[in-house]
């Protein structure tokens, strides 16, 4: 038996760490975004890295308005960062090597959403057009110099730009690490097609996919043809086969993206549409030993308004803020194990509707739902089909009403009828609507932040320009003492030699053998968070044998991960998961961290479990209980500690004073300023057709009708086209980088904050890299301290592991 004061030494206490003292179910203050956060992701086990739209922040950089910050989780406070392109509703997604990118975004806007001052530039908000770009960032920590080149975002289409512009567009990594990027608008709108319906409108949706890096040139994809309107940020995961479930509008689809051929699978019940703006909530269940790691996507809420309301370009026919979100949830199972046809599964509605509500996999196992609203969509307008004056507007730009605060959990493993419960959970005072996110952090709270339903920075309106960001504790907040494993690597390989992972008795209460059976070693990828999304998010638990010792210490051995499809290469969080309370995440790579084919290797055979009956861990069973929340039990082999009224079950089990919402009635009604006139295609103009619920089109709308910037507007600008010819250059023979700081190497037109370089500039960009050398050459591990081509080996850490930096 350990002396009491090794508790300390050995288990994260609350006494000994103020983020653990957090109350369960609780919200705490996050401190201030600076920029509305849009966008987010986990760079490390220090920062989260967020992204706005270029819009009129009160925070600057460089002497603009800034639209990218670093937030740091210890001290929850932010510092802006320079980005050059508009990341207006970009997508994203992490590299093998734990470097991000994100893709696309608008063309250069100035105030008010207005066209930026030449074009493909603005002078007051100096940000260049975004709709090609592809951003690179290598996560840095408090020790580096964020002020120094490795730790700011590559951002210079002359460079490094995607064949095509892409706003909305949807990422999704496959096993090679490399990135497909889907679909997407060429300008903008509140849906994907004008009116009446003209689709495909070559000129304004980018119904293609291509790679990142290149494997060829842009293709068109027949799916979002089909999908047409409905059909940006459509939800895509890689399947075991190596194929892709794509979902959007109502259809669903196995695509093989390498062939580009589609396998149809049924539509959507209810006509429930989940993709934007409709924005349901969407995730891959835990991939686990038990469901031999078989992917089923859970889709709940969005919105099943008639075909006809979701209008155009523009605006929706119909108030949407009056029009209830939806509480349906299906699961869909895209290959199933038995071979039968895949079909949509009926699954316990959630307990309220939720447009824009967000899941995020907790490492309990468990899918927490936050953010979003009870009616409505996302999008913003500044009118629609039935309301023609923006001072008509009863929330603003908002196309949504009813903000929903309260978090609610489903337990995926729990009997149908008690998959959902918010018991214990409290309610968020603050309104997360249109252009919120949220995120997993190391310590398994989370992170949400943004709220902006506005073409720019409004702070007076209903639903305002959000910069407060609130850290939610899930239940297991409520245990005092947390798991604290030793001996995670830093590197997870697919399949191979196992590795040990060794906790001690202090951490955990009752029998050993119970606890070492309820244990669970999971990878956990939180991805990159917009618009109700968290692309790449995915949970796998590793498969494990353990052996208890005497001394009720536990020490796991742990398989590598099955397949590069299974969990596709790059960085995760590891979890260990005792008895339904989680450890502090660490960071680790998956794979080779490199680009391309990733070693595997069949898992070694793992020890048979020993078990010793009379072991026993030496926490107060008091600490480690979690609190309420959850409608199921924490899993199978709960510990009888014998002292069921633990203070944190009692924490956890109080129902918190509830922030109410107020505000609600307070209709932001304000003058905007009027916006300059704009082009509008003529088939907008033409106005929509006859809608059900629309009632009829009441005429011709003005040219200030849509929020977004027009189509046409200074979205037919080549200007940073430079780069296409050699992205165009092979598999991956185009300057593909997975780290900035080597790319700024090649930058010889870098954009300049003084003003937008020549139409063509960076056109005779030749790639430095040695004809018919394999990107392969390229080592993440040493290249941010040497940007040479030729690194010396990684160093070797004590677990054996590569020495990532992070
Ligand atoms: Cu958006």
């Amino acid at each position: 038996m350990l002396p009491p004061f090794s508790l300390l030494a050995l288990c994260l206490a609350s006494a000994s760490s103020p983020v653990l003292a957090a109350t369960a179910g609780s919200f705490a203050d996050g401190g201030n975004t600076l920029v509305s956060a849009m966008m987010m992701f986990l760079g490390n086990e220090e920062k989260v890295y967020i992204l706005d739209k270029a819009e009129g922040n009160p925070a600057t950089v460089s002497g603009h308005p800034a639209w990218g910050s670093v937030w740091d989780i210890k001290t929850r406070q932010a510092t802006v960062m320079d980005v050059k392109t508009n990341t207006f509703c970009s997508s994203g997604m992490h590299l093998p090597n734990g470097s991000y990118v994100t893709f696309g975004g608008n063309s250069a806007v100035g105030r008010g959403g207005a066209a930026g001052s030449t074009g493909v530039w603005d002078a007051e908000y100096q940000d260049f057009d975004g709709a090609k770009s592809i951003r690179v960032l290598n996560p840095c920590t408090s020790s580096d110099n964020f002020a120094s080149a490795q730790c700011t975002w590559f951002d210079d289409p002359s460079v490094l730009s995607m064949q095509k512009k892409r706003w909305y567009s949807t990422a999704e990594p496959l096993a090679d690490g490399s990135i497909v990027l889907i679909g997407g608008m060429v300008g903008g709108g509140y849906i994907n097609r004008n009116t009446p319906d003209t689709t495909p409108v070559p000129e304004a949706a980018e119904n293609s996919y291509e790679f990142y890096p290149s494997k060829g040139p842009a293709t068109p994809l027949p799916f979002l043809y089909k999908t047409g309107g409905l059909n940006v940020y459509a939800h895509a995961f890689l399947l075991n086969s190596g194929k892709m479930l794509v979902q959007a509008n109502v259809s669903t689809m196995i695509w093989d993206y390498n062939a580009n051929t589609e396998v149809d699978l049924p539509d959507m019940p209810g006509n429930v549409v989940r993709v934007y703006p409709a924005s349901g909530a969407v995730a891959m269940l835990p991939l686990t030993p038990a469901n031999n790691y078989n992917p089923t996507i859970l889709f709940c809420g969005g919105n099943d308004m008639p075909e006809p309301s979701w209008g155009n370009y523009s605006f929706p026919a119909i108030n949407t803020w009056n029009y209830p979100a939806s509480r349906d949830c299906h699961r869909l199972t895209p290959e199933p194990l038995d071979g039968s046809a895949p079909a949509y599964e009926a699954d316990d509605d959630m307990l309220e509707g939720r447009s824009m509500g967000q899941f995020i996999i907790l490492p309990d196992g468990k899918l927490l739902v936050v953010n979003g609203a009870v009616n409505g969509t996302a999008g913003y307008a500044v009118s629609t089909g039935e309301t023609f004056s923006y001072g008509d507007m009863p929330f603003g730009m908002s196309l949504a009403s009813g903000p929903v605060g309260t978090p609610a959990l489903y337990d995926p493993n729990a009997p149908k009828g008690r998959r959902w419960s918010n018991a214990g959970l409290d309610k968020s005072p603050i309104a997360r609507m249109y252009h919120s996110s949220a995120i997993l952090l190391p310590d398994a709270s989370v992170l949400i932040a943004g709220s902006n339903p506005n073409v720019d920075v409004n702070t007076s309106t209903t639903f305002p320009t959000e910069y407060r960001a609130e850290i939610f504790y899930p239940p297991y907040f409520g245990a005092k003492i947390r798991p604290t494993p030793s001996g995670v690597p830093k590197t997870i390989a697919y399949g191979g030699p196992s590795f040990d992972i060794t906790i001690p008795a202090s951490c955990y209460a009752g029998p050993s053998n119970a606890a070492a059976a309820n244990t669970t070693v999971v990878l956990l990828r939180g991805g990159f968070t917009t618009h109700a999304m968290n692309m790449g998010q995915r949970y796998l638990q590793l498969n494990n044998t353990y052996t208890v010792n005497q001394d009720g210490s536990i020490v796991f051995h742990v398989s590598g991960a099955p397949t590069p499809n299974v969990f596709q290469p790059g960085p995760s969080l590891l979890f260990v998961t005792v008895n339904g309370i989680p450890s502090v995440g660490t960071m680790v790579v998956v794979g080779s961290g490199s680009m391309g084919t990733q070693p595997t290797a069949a898992p070694a055979q793992l020890p048979p479990n020993v078990l010793v009956d009379s072991a026993k861990g030496t926490a107060d069973g008091a600490s480690v209980k979690p609190g309420g929340g959850g409608g199921g039990g924490s899993g199978p082999g709960q510990t009888g500690s014998g002292r069921s009224l633990s203070t944190a079950a009692i924490i956890g089990g109080i129902v918190g004073a509830v922030a109410l919402l107020g505000a609600l009635a307070a209709l932001g009604v304000c003058l905007m300023r009027r916006r300059r006139a704009a082009r509008v295609p003529a088939a907008a103009q033409a106005g929509m057709m006859g809608g059900a619920g629309a009632g009829e089109y009441r005429g011709l709308r003005g040219s200030d009708a849509s929020a977004f910037a027009p189509l046409h507007r200074a979205t037919d600008s080549d200007a940073w086209n430079g780069s296409t010819a050699n992205l165009m250059a092979g598999p991956y023979q185009g300057p593909y980088r997975d780290d900035a700081m080597e790319m700024r190497s090649q930058s010889s037109a870098s954009a300049s904050a003084s003003g937008p370089p020549p139409p063509g500039q960076g056109q005779g960009y030749a790639y430095a890299h040695a004809p018919g050398a394999s990107f392969d050459e390229y080592d993440p591990y040493g290249a941010t301290s040497n940007p040479s081509l030729h690194h010396p080996p990684p160093p070797t850490n004590a677990d054996g592991g590569q020495g990532y930096r992070y």
